[in-house]
């Protein structure tokens, strides 16, 4: 793909170009507490997004998507929010002329085989990929947990999804083989390897997508700050459900709708869920961890609600098999795929199992990746080199 995209650039435009490879991620426990100054466990993968991009010495951006096979262009002097893919684009462009950071003109080709809409975070990817090749060119010397910030607010500013610093966190510090655990609150983070070799993860697509995905995701956050916001009134040092526990919001029951209550409620566990889980996986104890990933699952599909009936099925069938140590939906939701971790020799029984059962009851063949866990953000400045 990366020799593809190289040759599509030089064909549009005519010149060598810089080739940045983007990745998408995975998230193994921890789904919503970002944004609630909890713990997230992500790594990234090898889906990923791939950029061919040179500077053009003018003051436009022209960017060319394979997947639509459309290009599209903007002036550096009218970034505004807009529709569709160049959004994430002129997202990033903005925040960094925000930022005082100079951008020039440049032109791009991006490819990939992150399917959008699955929850893997191909908007991150994008994003990140972007920030990482502009950087690289002006030399502005951020550090990648800057980039990431960068992302994150070209995400809320350009698309309006008020997202935490997950997808972006982990698009740049992935490292092979290796998950991470991030503190999203003081933003340290920690390396340790996903050391299983006798299982693979194997993401499973209810290529469901739902299009009030975003808009209720921003509900949802908007829901854990109306809890937190009761509580503080009792405990003032709450600054967010990261400081909460279940007694502080058993306290103020009565004063929160049902849905706020349940919302916070889950976001409290998923939080202390992601500290146990560390701990069992450091110690190998994947069974264990299993357990909580389905715990997880339910928390997210009866009292978060973002799941749905496709996924709901696709967990319920991983449970009745023994190959499976555990599973849920991952990322933000209302669609895409649930994250399990199958038994290495079992993956291919389990997956022709899925897919009948599946298309016996959606009558849709879910799409399935086995994944592998890689590097973040990768700038290769030479193409002859790849
Ligand atoms: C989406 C968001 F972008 C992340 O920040 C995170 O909140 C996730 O949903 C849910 O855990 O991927």
């Amino acid at each position: 793909m990366i020799q593809a995209t190289r040759e599509k650039f030089i064909h549009l435009f005519g010149k060598e170009p810089l080739i940045v490879v983007s990745p998408g991620r995975i998230n193994l426990i921890g789904e919503h507490t970002d944004y609630n100054d909890g713990f997230v466990l992500p790594a990234a993968i090898d889906k990923k997004i791939v950029y061919a991009i040179a500077l053009n010495d003018t003051r436009q951006c022209n960017a060319h998507a394979v997947f639509t096979n459309e290009t599209v262009s903007f002036s550096l002097d009218e970034v505004k929010p807009t529709h569709g893919w160049i959004n994430y684009l002129m997202g990033v462009v903005f925040q960094l002329q925000e930022s005082g950071l100079p951008v020039k003109g440049f032109d791009c080709v991006i490819a990939g085989d992150i399917p959008v809409g699955a929850g893997m975070s191909s908007s991150a990817a994008v994003e990140g990929g972007l920030v990482a090749a502009l950087d690289h060119f002006f030399q502005y010397g951020l550090d990648r947990m800057q980039m990431a910030l960068i992302g994150q607010k070209a995400e809320h500013t350009f698309p309006g999804v008020k997202c935490g610093i997950m997808d972006q966190f982990a698009n740049l510090h992935g490292k092979k083989d290796q998950v991470m655990r991030l503190d999203c609150r003081s933003l340290e983070f920690e390396y340790f390897p996903f050391n299983f070799p006798g299982y693979k993860i194997v993401l499973c697509n209810s290529m469901v997508h739902h299009s009030l995905a975003s808009s209720e995701y921003n509900v949802r956050r908007h829901q854990c700050e109306e809890g937190v916001k009761v509580i503080q009134v009792n405990h003032p040092a709450v600054k967010s459900l990261r400081d909460a526990d279940m007694s502080m919001l058993h306290e103020v029951r009565s004063q929160l709708s049902s849905k706020v209550y349940d919302r916070c409620s889950y976001v409290i566990a998923e939080i202390q869920r992601v500290q146990d889980g560390t701990e069992l996986l450091k110690q190998g104890n994947l069974q264990a961890f299993g357990q909580l990933m389905y715990a997880t699952h339910e928390g997210l599909s009866k009292l978060y609600e973002v799941s749905c009936p496709e996924l709901d099925f696709l967990v319920s069938l991983a449970k009745q098999r023994e190959e499976v140590a555990g599973a849920r939906v991952m990322g933000g939701g209302f669609g895409g795929c649930t994250i399990n971790l199958v038994k290495a020799e079992k993956v291919a029984d389990y997956v022709s199992y899925i897919q009948s059962r599946y298309n016996e009851q959606y009558g849709k063949v879910p799409e399935v990746y086995v994944t592998t866990i890689e590097e973040g953000v990768t700038v290769k400045e030479l193409a002859f080199s790849l």
